[in-house]
């Protein structure tokens, strides 16, 4: 991986996420993309704690905390009141998979129903992790977690087809293993007026099992084995940008406690 290509990002050192924290990682390489005035609202997550407290911040942008349901409708208002005064500056919503797989899912599908002129990322570490790793419905099946002790009988929901059947511009999913590819598409969303919805998958060393060395090495398995596909959706037209190797699942799958039966 070359890290010249996010070397212009935005988070201080001595924030607090975990080591190897992939949710973290990605923030690394989306931040080295967006304007400096971009406006980030930030529901209830793990990086409620990351970006710490008031006055301190770990990221140079303005970012503001809301309640966990309420990413979008903030986002929305925040958009609003900057373009009554001409300011075009970028909202971006930065919110976990139950943010907006589970919690705040009815107002992302009301703010992408309007249309809204906002960058909605989901960093998706498939599961509950501020509070302990409980399952969400981003969880994969068969995984051990908390609520979950004998592993998930449900598969993953699947939030990129329901986010396209909202007919919204831009759609893509992308990896903290492939910043070149993740660069490209938030770059092309900077450009796209309305609803933009990018889903990063985000390995998360606490909540699976595995050494924080692993992160991206797990990441870069769920794209090669196919679990998590690298697509776009533009204005309802679906492209791969990465074919997967077809490396057996079993390699991502053996890495990762939360796969063991009563390993977590
Ligand atoms: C209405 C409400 N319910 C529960 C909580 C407690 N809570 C805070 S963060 C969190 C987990 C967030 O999960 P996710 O959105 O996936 O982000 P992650 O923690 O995994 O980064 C929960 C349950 C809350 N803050 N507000
Ligand atoms: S629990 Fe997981 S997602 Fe949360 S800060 Fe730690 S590594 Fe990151």
């Amino acid at each position: 991986m070359d890290l010249n290509l996010f070397k212009n990002h935005k988070l201080e050192p001595g924030h607090s996420a975990c080591a190897g924290c992939g949710a973290a990682i990605a923030m690394k390489i989306v931040s080295s993309v967006v304007p400096t005035n971009t406006r980030v609202v930030i529901p209830a997550c793990c990086w409620s704690i990351i970006l710490g407290k008031h006055p301190f911040s770990s990221l140079k942008l303005a970012a503001i905390h809301s309640p966990f349901a309420f990413a979008s409708a903030f986002a929305t208002g925040i958009k609003a009141a900057l373009e009554a005064k001409n300011d075009n500056s970028l909202v971006m919503v930065w919110a976990g998979d139950g943010a907006t797989y589970d919690i705040g899912f009815g107002l992302l599908s009301a703010a992408a129903e309007r249309n809204e002129n906002i960058l909605y990322i989901c960093y998706d570490n498939e599961g509950y992790m501020n509070t302990g790793a409980q399952r969400s419905s981003a969880t994969p099946s068969q995984a051990v977690t908390p609520t979950t002790p004998k592993g998930k009988r449900r598969p993953k929901k699947n939030i990129v087809e329901i986010l396209n059947a909202h007919d919204i511009p831009y759609i893509a999913t992308a990896s903290i293993a492939y910043p070149e590819d993740m660069i490209a598409k938030v770059k092309k969303a900077l450009k796209i007026r309305g609803f933009k919805f990018i889903l990063i998958q985000s390995p998360c060393p606490t909540g699976w099992g595995f050494d924080p060395s692993l992160t991206v090495k797990i990441a870069r398995l769920a794209v090669e084995c196919g679990i998590f596909p690298l697509l776009e959706i533009e204005n309802g037209s679906k492209r791969i940008t990465l074919h997967p190797k077809g490396t057996p699942k079993e390699e991502y799958y053996a890495l990762q406690k939360r796969f063991e039966p009563k390993a977590l």
